[in-house]
């Protein structure tokens, strides 16, 4: 483990790809910017399900959509390279529940989609072949498509609170989202896990020997003994690969810090970290969102964070049929000058 994080340190700089069915939607849905207040991350186009309530029979209906003609994968390493990142993290699997493999035991992922591609298994080898580290985003917790009702329910229990508590991520005041339980799944907690997450996790662990990261995200419904599970699994199948604090109840070998945020030193009490970045304010693509950091504002984030010690992981949004939008890739050319001369 020493040495995986050692490595991870010395990498840097990383990119961070939120891809996905809700990628088609580019934050619109049935012609309606869904970009309101009342959910944790209204501003998320990967969120768009959960913003936009849209019921999951009908969200399903994406994955008939889903055929990202146009993703190349040795381009999205090239670029990569040429704006000086050692590694990239993609999205597994996000909240949706959608997995972006030929999973096994789920028929909510890219096997169900027009498409014949094993996405994540060529830009992997694009990884192997131009020396770049691999690692994957799972969303363990958070599944609306095969676990909703229960996280909510945990979270009523344990605190005897609505869910997302009104608090505030943005500066002004949402809506309650408890009240809310849009379209529950049916399935119970476990069996989620059981059935779905763990061996997800097991596939994704066998099908990728060389997989550096596994990134899991938003475990605030997890018991200790569940975030343990998915720690020790990992550690189980390949001890090499490093994991996300985000796996929840303070296990987890490098922390992140809030998204988009810079800690202090002392913050991150001498543990390996990673700061997580937005090149506007959404992590999946949202078509309408163009407030995009200049390269002098990204500069500043990649020197303020490696001169902490930490790493900058920055993400881009692809588009549903696999193209990275023009700006990312402008802006990531000038990062990759700077960098060649710095
Ligand atoms: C958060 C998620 O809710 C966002 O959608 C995104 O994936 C970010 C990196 O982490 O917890």
């Amino acid at each position: 483990k020493k040495e995986a994080l050692d490595h991870f340190n010395d990498d840097k700089f990383g990119m961070f790809i939120h891809w996905g069915i809700y990628s088609i939607l580019g934050g619109v849905y049935k012609g309606e910017k869904i970009d309101d207040m009342k959910s944790p991350d209204p501003k998320d186009g990967a969120w768009i399900q959960a913003t936009g309530e849209i019921p999951r029979a009908e969200y399903d209906q994406l994955v008939k959509q889903f055929n990202p003609i146009l993703f190349d994968a040795d381009e999205y390493v090239q670029l990569i390279k040429n704006a000086g990142m050692k590694y990239l993290v993609i999205t597994a699997k996000h909240h949706d529940g959608f997995a972006l493999w030929d999973s096994k035991v789920s028929t909510f992922d890219m096997g169900s989609t027009p498409s014949k591609r094993d996405l994540l298994q060529e830009l992997y080898d694009a990884c192997q072949k131009y020396g770049v580290d691999f690692g994957l985003y799972y969303s363990h917790n958070i599944d609306w498509h095969d676990a909703y009702d229960c996280n909510i329910k945990q979270y009523l229990d344990f605190k005897g609170e609505v869910w997302p508590e009104p608090a505030d991520f943005t500066g002004k005041k949402r809506r309650t989202m408890g009240a809310n339980l849009w379209d529950p799944s049916p399935n119970t907690f476990d069996d989620y896990l059981y059935k779905k997450a763990y061996p997800q996790v097991e596939e994704l662990l066998t099908k990728f020997p060389n997989l550096k990261i596994i990134w899991y995200d938003f475990a605030h419904f997890l018991t200790a003994d569940q975030s343990f599970k998915f720690y020790q699994m990992v550690y189980k199948l390949n001890p090499n690969v490093i994991v996300t604090d985000r796996v929840g109840n303070n296990f987890g070998d490098f922390r992140i810090p809030g998204d988009n945020k810079i800690p202090s030193i002392k913050e991150m009490g001498g543990k390996p970290w990673e700061t997580v970045g937005t090149f506007n304010n959404s992590w999946g693509y949202k078509s309408y969102d163009n407030d995009w950091k200049s390269p002098y504002e990204l500069i500043y984030w990649i020197t303020a964070i490696s001169s902490r010690g930490g790493n900058y992981m920055l993400n881009i949004g692809p588009k549903g049929d696999g193209t990275i939008p023009e700006q990312n890739v402008k802006i990531l050319h000038a990062i990759g000058e700077w960098m060649s001369v710095n």
